[in-house]
């Protein structure tokens, strides 16, 4: 998170850290991204953090995966590591795309009471362009590979669909798909998600939106954060367990 300030998981408890095996027991918990509970043992996270190439092993793997909940600083105690069950990945998801960057994992045992945010709905004022979201994680703070020890957040705006089909026409950049995606960022460039967030929430009006999926570089004028668009995959979600 670029341009935010620490913020307690007492505070905001759907937000989880993802830790893979040959993370575990390592500096910051095993951290390689973030995570959202929508329900006690449902956990969403960006279908991108399951690549091999990001998770280090191969996804069928998830007895090599954990979420951490309850937990503020990465390196310290408290909270809890649950093993992962199960892990689907919508079978929309195009890594040449990131097109429906979404998976689902369900837990192998609960979340403690409360610690789940509901989604905004496909016709939610929360979609709105103009509207305040926060964004969650304990990704990079500077673009340079700083990354925290603590959970952060920082405050972006929904933007128009036309700010990221401009900004990601498609060729290096990748194209911004409306459909799937979900485009946020500070008009004036210095707030936004960065590497080792992905996955992790977008709030808006009290609901998830969106989950960190990509963008060019982090928090830079005119290159808005993408997000996956969470009101596309409810359906799919809810059959998930
Ligand atoms: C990443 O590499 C990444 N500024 C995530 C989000 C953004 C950029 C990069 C958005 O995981």
């Amino acid at each position: 998170i670029v341009g935010g300030k620490p913020v307690s998981v007492a505070d905001s408890p759907w937000a989880v850290a993802l830790s893979s095996r040959d993370r575990f027991g390592g500096t910051r918990g095993g951290q390689f991204c973030g995570g959202v509970a929508v329900g006690p043992t449902k956990v969403l996270t960006a279908a991108h953090c399951l690549r091999e190439d990001v998770l280090g092993t191969d996804v069928s793997e998830v007895r090599d995966l954990r979420v951490i909940a309850g937990r503020d600083e990465l390196s310290g105690p408290g909270g809890q590591e649950i093993p992962v069950r199960s892990a689907w990945v919508n079978p929309g998801y195009d890594p040449h795309t990131n097109a429906a960057d979404l998976a689902v994992l369900t837990l192998s045992r609960a979340l403690p009471a409360n610690s789940v945010i509901p989604m905004a709905g496909a016709g939610s004022t929360a979609y709105e362009p103009g509207t305040a979201a926060t964004v969650y994680g304990w990704g990079d703070t500077t673009g340079y590979g700083a990354y925290a020890s603590g959970l952060r957040a920082t405050t972006v705006r929904v933007l128009p669909d036309t700010e990221c089909a401009h900004a990601y026409p498609g060729g290096s950049q990748g194209a911004y798909d409306a459909s799937s995606m979900l485009c946020a960022g500070d008009p004036a460039g210095g707030r936004d998600a960065c590497q080792g967030d992905s996955g992790g929430p977008l709030v808006a009006r009290g609901r998830l939106v969106g989950l960190v999926s990509w963008g060019s570089g982090c928090g830079s004028p005119g290159s808005p954060g993408v997000y996956t668009r969470v009101s596309a995959a409810i359906r799919w979600m809810a059959d998930r367990n």
